[in-house]
């Protein structure tokens, strides 16, 4: 039996270079995240949208660094939220901009560590998000939360102590196409497996996901899921502040999360970097829904007959 889905609005926008992705919760919900889960019989508990604790300030020397003080708060909240529901049920965290991660993934390896058990994640970006406070030249922290959760050097005592860090190596990122100078340095460093868009083409995303997912069960992990909009090819999920071409096809991501259902591993899910005021008729929300579906346990022969 599928454990309850707890959804849980993280309207954080706060980390994107362009502002709407708060309103992602709310295209999700109206793109019927709830309705596609409970045609699943899979009981769903929707939490509502998460606010943001209160902020304290905090001083960064990289002047470029953007609205630490929101990063800050909403990893205390999301991290404390994720430990919460990750022990009641299956949360899927409805982004909002990927900053959110730094809050899910650390609140989840929290949980991960309290079992005994270690976490693995999936991320599934265009951009493996890797830069530290020192290195980032935008100041857009949601290029930051992969850096943060596995522990690279700089983030304290700027955001919260990490109870649990999340191993590199532990990490696997699927579909990079965009990569900054000292994002490659750091992950070489790091040891993180990055799979970029040229393995995908040359190996088949099946068997880069299968070997991951091995390795996930071998110690029996938990995988935590990180689903970036900007993942997915431009042409299909345009809903998104910063498009990269050549993404993930449609049938390479339902195979993904349909691999990924099968597979038992997986505790919690983000939705991540919808962008609703640049979406076409909510046909990224609907896509994003879709995979979501896919991801819980549906079949793409019991899909319904849908246009995006
Ligand atoms: N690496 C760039 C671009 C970027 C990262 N994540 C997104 N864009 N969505 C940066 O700003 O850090
Ligand atoms: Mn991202
Ligand atoms: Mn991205």
């Amino acid at each position: 039996m599928t454990k309850p889905c707890i959804l849980i609005g993280a309207p954080v926008q706060d980390g994107a270079g362009r502002l709407g992705c708060d309103m992602g919760p709310s295209a999700y919900r109206a793109a019927g995240l709830r309705e596609v889960l409970l045609d699943l019989d899979i009981e769903v508990y929707d939490r509502g949208n998460v606010a943001l604790a209160p902020l304290r300030p905090i001083v960064h020397p990289n002047a470029a660094v953007r609205l630490l003080a929101e990063y800050d708060a909403w990893t205390r909240v999301l991290s404390q939220v994720a430990f919460e529901t990750g022990g009641e049920g299956f949360p899927i965290f409805l982004g909002g901009d990927h900053s959110l991660s730094a809050g899910t993934i650390s609140g989840m390896a929290r949980r991960a560590a309290h079992e005994g058990r270690p976490l693995f994640v999936l991320w599934l970006d265009a951009h493996p998000d890797f830069h530290t406070l020192e290195t980032t030249t935008s100041g857009n922290l949601h290029g930051t939360p992969m850096a943060y959760v596995t522990g690279q050097p700089g983030f304290m005592p700027f955001l919260p102590a990490l109870h649990a860090t999340t191993e590199p190596e532990h990490v696997c990122m699927i579909g990079i196409r965009s990569v900054d100078p000292a994002e490659r340095t750091a992950l070489r460093a790091a040891g993180v497996t990055v799979h970029d868009m040229r393995a995908v083409d040359e190996e088949g995303l099946a068997p880069l996901l299968r070997a991951f997912l091995d390795r996930v069960a071998a110690v029996h992990g938990v995988l935590h899921v990180s689903l970036d909009v900007d993942f997915l090819d431009p042409g299909i999920a345009p809903g998104v502040g910063t498009t990269v071409p050549g993404g993930a096809t449609f049938r390479e991501t339902h195979l993904a999360m349909e691999m990924l259902h099968d597979s038992g591993l997986v505790r919690s899910l983000d939705l991540v970097e919808l962008n609703p005021f640049l979406d076409e008729r909510g046909r990224t929300a609907l896509l994003m829904v879709d995979l979501a579906a896919s991801l819980m346990g549906r079949r793409i022969f019991d899909r319904p007959t849908r246009s995006f």
